[in-house]
């Protein structure tokens, strides 16, 4: 990773040493297991790299251990370096990682001291698997439109409904659920539940392919009875759970699009200064230098954006709805840039399968869609910016 020494920048203390230190081990203990991983079906891929990434002592920076009274919390540049760190080698140990993340979140947020007690100490050894369903066959954009229904029948809710495209559905051992609880409209109608995946009336269907393949299923809710404390929150805090957690994940969307972006920039460097064309090496052709001067500006451009969000959230304390969307556009964008980019300095090797550029052109497309599209993070950045306006 040559242009991975950002670590020294500002916005880092002296406790991300040893995050960094922990990732050199982990990148040394992946070139190891990456070729059995390799021989796995995608399942069993995922349940060793949450194992591993356990052992490693990483799953601890997204699944916080809590302390007294002290609100919880990750360390959210930490999260950024490690998703950074993990998405540069594969994708798919990013994607588990993130997950446990983003499926824990509503329980060490907003969760009894009973539901946390019961899975968070196994997300963060890697043997529970978490995932969080907001989205639905209708559409996943408009959070405050779900229509999933959790109907409240004495000390029991019943849920009814689908969810689509839910990652780790099929593999996850719970599901956080946001469903509608009242009978109105709007986002102050729903409500989040911890639900087990063995809940009788929650079904998963078969994987979902996608061009970076990952686990992804749909959810089938029929009359999948849960006791009324398993409500994550009060009623009506659903759409905040969902939110909190975005926006505490969203700008770690970002950090993960920058090491791909890094990856597809090293590659490119080693490749131009390989190859010759025309009687040269690539690297000293005018254009070639010009479109690796905009892969490097967007790589940087984006990290800067990342960790300024990370930052903030950690040292300030404060919300960075508008920082992390900022993150989570200005990175996934910058990084399909960048990926696009090594796609056509490497010529038909580019989007031929099996080598790494062709690779990164599948992992990074879907990024600029999932957890909140571009154009949602727009929205929610120009109303901000015009709400803020004198
Ligand atoms: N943090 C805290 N509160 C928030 C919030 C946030 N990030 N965003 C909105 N709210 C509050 C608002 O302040 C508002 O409260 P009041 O009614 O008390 O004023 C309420 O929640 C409703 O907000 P808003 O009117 O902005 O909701 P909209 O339905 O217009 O839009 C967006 C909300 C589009 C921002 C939301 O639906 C969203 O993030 N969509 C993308 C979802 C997504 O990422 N899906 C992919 C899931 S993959 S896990």
């Amino acid at each position: 990773m040559s242009g991975w020494s950002h670590w020294d920048w500002p916005f880092f203390d002296a406790q991300h040493e040893t995050t960094v230190e922990r990732l050199h081990a982990w990148r040394a203990r992946y070139a190891q297991i990456e070729p059995s991983l390799a021989q796995q079906p995608l399942t069993e891929q995922c349940r060793l790299l949450a194992a591993e990434l356990g052992k490693a002592g990483l799953l601890g920076y997204a699944v916080p251990r809590l302390a007294g009274d002290t609100p919880p919390s990750v360390d959210l540049r930490s999260v950024c370096l490690i998703r950074e760190a993990l998405s540069y080698d594969s994708a798919l140990a990013d994607f588990v990682f993130s997950m446990q993340g983003i499926g824990s979140a509503p329980l060490w947020l907003f969760g009894s001291e009973a539901q946390r007690s019961r899975y968070l100490d196994g997300c963060r050894e890697g043997r529970t698997l978490a995932a969080f369903a907001l989205t639905e066959p209708g559409g996943g954009s408009d959070v405050a439109a779900i229509t999933t229904r959790g109907e409240r029948r004495g000390e029991r809710y019943v849920l009814n409904g689908a969810k689509a495209y839910i990652s780790n559905g099929g593999i996850a051992d719970y599901y956080v659920i946001v469903a509608r609880t009242e009978d109105a409209p709007g986002a102050k109608a729903l409500s989040a539940f911890l639900v087990d995946a063995r809940t009788t009336g929650l079904k998963a269907s078969a994987n979902v392919e996608i061009v970076a393949p990952h686990p992804l299923a749909e959810l089938e809710l029929h009359d999948c009875e849960v006791s009324a404390d398993s409500m994550l929150g009060q009623p009506g805090e659903g759409f905040k759970v969902a939110m909190a957690v975005l926006d505490i994940f969203r700008s770690s969307v970002g950090a993960a699009a920058v090491g791909l972006a890094r990856r597809a920039l090293d590659e490119t460097v080693a490749r131009m200064n390989a190859r010759t064309l025309f009687g040269k090496p690539m690297a000293e052709m005018d254009t070639v230098r010009m479109r690796v001067a905009d892969m490097a500006l967007d790589t940087e451009a984006a990290a800067l954006l990342v960790y300024r969000a990370a930052w903030q959230r950690d040292a300030r304390r404060a919300a960075i709805t508008r920082e992390a969307s900022m993150a989570k556009l200005g990175a996934t964008e910058a990084a399909f840039r960048v990926v696009d980019s090594a796609v056509q300095l490497f010529g038909a090797l580019g989007v031929t399968q099996g080598c790494v550029i062709e690779r990164l052109f599948r992992d990074v497309r879907p990024m600029r869609i999932y957890e909140g599209a571009s154009e949602i993070q727009k929205l929610i950045i120009g109303r901000k910016v015009l709400a803020a306006c004198p």
